[in-house]
């Protein structure tokens, strides 16, 4: 059975969330965050040796790590769905979404949470990544390859939105990017996973 190990308000969502788009069974536990640190609590540190979240178990399987969960359960469960191939027109855009979420806008954003003088060059960093999402939501794109909703839109959700429980995303000045997070948030897989993953 998969278990999945949701951290409350983390990157463990998009796990959650890419099972109710592929329909899968899972048991899930949720574990809190420490109130006053924010970090995961000591049971969630022994799950793995990364000691952050997400982590699944899957028999007598433990695995860390957003990409490598998502590439586990595609590979297994996903039958050629929210990926796009190679023969597809959008393939280098998916490939280019879905490893910039992680690879790129989340150690920015996360850099915010320091100090000094890494921060102004931090901001615009993020503020190229933004726009030039904007720009490619702009042209003909309703999901991040084109009309074929994959697992970059389910990677990219996280930065642009639960993120803003830690670091101030403002997308205010990126109509597309806000647009686009309504369609995300209205795909009913996307609603299921948010009502189990952070209920209340
Ligand atoms: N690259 C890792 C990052 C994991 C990560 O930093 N997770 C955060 C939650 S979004 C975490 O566990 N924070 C709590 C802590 O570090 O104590 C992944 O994608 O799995």
């Amino acid at each position: 059975m998969l278990t999945i190990h949701h951290l409350r308000v983390s990157q463990s969502d998009r796990i959650v969330w890419l099972c109710e788009e592929l329909e899968l069974a899972y048991e899930l536990v949720l574990h809190q965050r420490d109130p006053i640190t924010r970090t995961a609590p000591e049971a969630y540190r022994q799950l793995h040796p990364s000691g952050t979240a997400p982590v699944i178990t899957d028999g007598a399987l433990v695995l860390a790590e957003t990409g490598a969960i998502v590439e586990y359960l595609l590979t297994r469960e996903g039958l050629g769905r929210l990926v796009v191939g190679p023969g597809d027109p959008h393939y280098t855009d998916y490939l280019y979404w879905y490893h910039m979420a992680n690879g790129s806008l989340m150690p920015a954003m996360m850099m915010l949470l320091a100090e000094g003088p890494i921060i102004p060059f931090m901001q615009a960093r993020i503020d190229r990544y933004l726009r030039a999402l904007d720009d490619h939501l702009a042209h003909g794109n309703t999901w991040l390859a084109g009309e074929t909703f994959t697992v970059a839109d389910i990677m990219m959700a996280f930065p642009l939105t639960s993120m803003g429980a830690f670091v101030k995303v403002d997308v205010s000045a990126y109509p597309h990017i806000g647009a686009y997070i309504k369609r995300l948030q209205a795909r009913p897989a996307y609603q299921r996973a948010m009502a189990k993953a952070e209920p209340a």
